[in-house]
């Protein structure tokens, strides 16, 4: 019987100062510093330091300095105490809460984080997570008014932005988002905005964006050949796609630049030149919902955690739009296999009931907080290189989700994916809400299995997987079913056959 693999948090602070120790002095540290050649005949002598001589500061009239005095040259000592400043510089914590007004007690209050199952020797590698949070949920990291960061040092921020691909006339929609997300979240952190387009921001768009957060934004044309559509594909089958695609009803599929957009963010977004120097990012589109205070940094949770992915929603996609994507990708696995990392666990997206086939579960990509490096690493980019030169992201609607779910669970162990369940999120239909949260979310707590087949049309006969796709991927006992329970007899009685569960998700 596995352990349950999550825990509750106890209901004490967290807060706690980490006192500067203050350095040690004593002339026997310094003395292998001294210089060989005798400089004493330019430096003031013990007795005039001490009346405030100007060559000689008074900070060197404390015993002990004298005799460093004796044997360093001015520059020397001065060369010396840069050196000390600069590492004090680097090894201060790299946050100001205790200067700002926002809470400072950890407030994930009865909020569980759920990892998913797996095996419990490869739990003990790396960090805890989960103690992370109990350590810094409080704000801990969040900038104050007037004091940014710093950026230097082993605490440095992480490298992040908000990433956002918009449209000009999307204006209202991204700033409805960015005002959410900003309120619960970004205000504390101030991180940059980055915004894509396929054609330049309108002065009206820049003006009114940059209104709405005290961070950096900075906006950015994507180039014209991540953009257009590759010289391999055919155009009259492009065209036959698009006419198929609207007349099934595919999502946006009779669109042209919707297949833009979908092949941008499964493999170019980040090989942007913008975001060269950026580690992480957290996605944002216009017209979504952030329902909850989030009062850590994400980011460095993310970092500090070896974390390389996380999304907050796993739900069945609309099986129409890709066709051929399983195939490919089972081809792509048998003759690559020396980029699928060892640990990598693709179980939770087989349906065994349906020969082992792709399931069609995926992480809704519109929330997305990763890892731009495991993006650009090289298993990734040949998975996408391999899609892309089949086509798939204009004969078919192949989804960046679904797309970026494959590569995820191919090139990572589930280690490094991280479920955000404290996040409430909403993208139009699709809503999430985590139950424990109170005082700290404005929405009703969701069941877990709540957007399980929602995108996947009433009248579709695609087949469902027996178990809703978070329960999947989180494994272990997720997945066990209340005794004498069946899907058959929950069906017969007018329930859709995923009730039947031990573990409700609101624990
Ligand atoms: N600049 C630009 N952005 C686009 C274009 N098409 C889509 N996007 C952006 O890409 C993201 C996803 O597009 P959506 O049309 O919302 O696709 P979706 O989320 O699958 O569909 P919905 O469920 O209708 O929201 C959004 O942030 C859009 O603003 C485009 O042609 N140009
Ligand atoms: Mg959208």
């Amino acid at each position: 019987m596995p352990e349950r693999n999550f825990r509750s948090f106890s209901g004490r602070s967290f807060l706690s100062y980490t006192p500067i120790r203050s350095i040690s002095s004593g002339s026997s540290k310094w003395s292998s510093l001294s210089p060989s050649t005798d400089s004493t005949a330019s430096w003031p002598t013990p007795s005039k330091s001490l009346k405030g001589n100007s060559r000689c500061p008074r900070i060197f009239s404390v015993p002990g300095f004298a005799s460093i005095r004796q044997h360093a040259s001015p520059k020397q000592i001065a060369f010396v105490l840069a050196g000390i400043a600069f590492l004090l510089v680097l090894l201060l914590p790299a946050h100001t809460s205790q200067r700002s007004s926002i809470a400072d007690v950890h407030s994930l209050g009865g909020s569980q984080p759920i990892r998913a199952y797996f095996p419990e020797d490869a739990n003990k590698k790396g960090p805890d997570p989960i103690r992370w949070l109990e350590q810094n949920s409080n704000n801990k990291y969040a900038v104050s008014k007037g004091l940014p960061a710093p950026s230097l040092g082993w605490n440095r921020r992480p490298k992040a932005a908000l990433i956002s691909l918009v449209r000009n006339s999307e204006l209202e929609g991204i700033m409805q988002s960015m005002r959410q997300l900003e309120f619960r979240w970004n205000r504390k952190y101030q991180y940059p905005w980055i915004f894509f387009n396929d054609e330049p921001f309108t002065e009206e768009f820049k003006a009114a964006t940059k209104k709405l957060t005290s961070a950096k934004c900075y906006y950015e044309v994507v180039p014209k050949e991540h953009w257009s559509l590759p010289d391999w594909i055919d155009q009259g089958r492009f065209m036959n796609s698009l006419e198929y695609l609207g007349t099934i009803g595919v999502g946006k599929g009779w669109l042209v630049s919707y297949h833009h957009m979908c092949r941008w963010n499964s493999g170019f977004f980040y090989k942007h030149p913008f975001l060269k120097n950026y580690d992480f990012y957290w996605r944002v589109e216009p017209d979504v919902h952030y329902f909850c205070d989030i009062d850590y940094d994400v980011f460095r949770f993310m970092r500090d955690n070896n974390l390389n992915y996380g999304f907050n929603m796993n739900i069945l996609d609309d099986a129409r739009s890709f066709p051929s994507l399983w195939t490919r990708t089972r081809n792509f696995a048998a003759t690559h296999p020396h980029l699928i990392h060892p640990e990598a666990d693709l179980g939770w997206l087989l349906d065994p009931s349906n020969g082992g086939e792709y399931n069609s579960c995926q992480f809704f990509s519109n929330f997305e907080i990763g890892s731009l490096n495991f993006w650009r690493d090289e298993a990734n980019e040949a998975y996408f290189d391999w899609l892309d030169k089949a086509g798939g992201f204009y004969y078919e609607r192949f989804g960046d989700a679904p797309v970026h779910t494959l590569s995820v669970s191919m090139f990572l162990p589930k280690r490094e994916i991280w479920y955000f369940r404290d996040i409430g999120y909403q993208h139009d239909i699709n809503h999430h809400c985590p139950p424990h949260r109170e005082g700290k979310c404005s929405c009703e707590p969701t069941r877990i299995d709540e957007n399980f087949y929602r995108l996947v049309p009433s009248e579709s006969t695609q087949r469902k997987p027996s178990d809703t796709c978070i329960r999947q991927f989180l494994g272990g006992e997720w997945l066990k079913k209340k005794e004498g329970w069946t899907m058959l007899g929950e069906k017969a009685f007018g329930g859709d056959g995923y009730h039947g569960y031990e573990l409700v998700g609101d624990e």
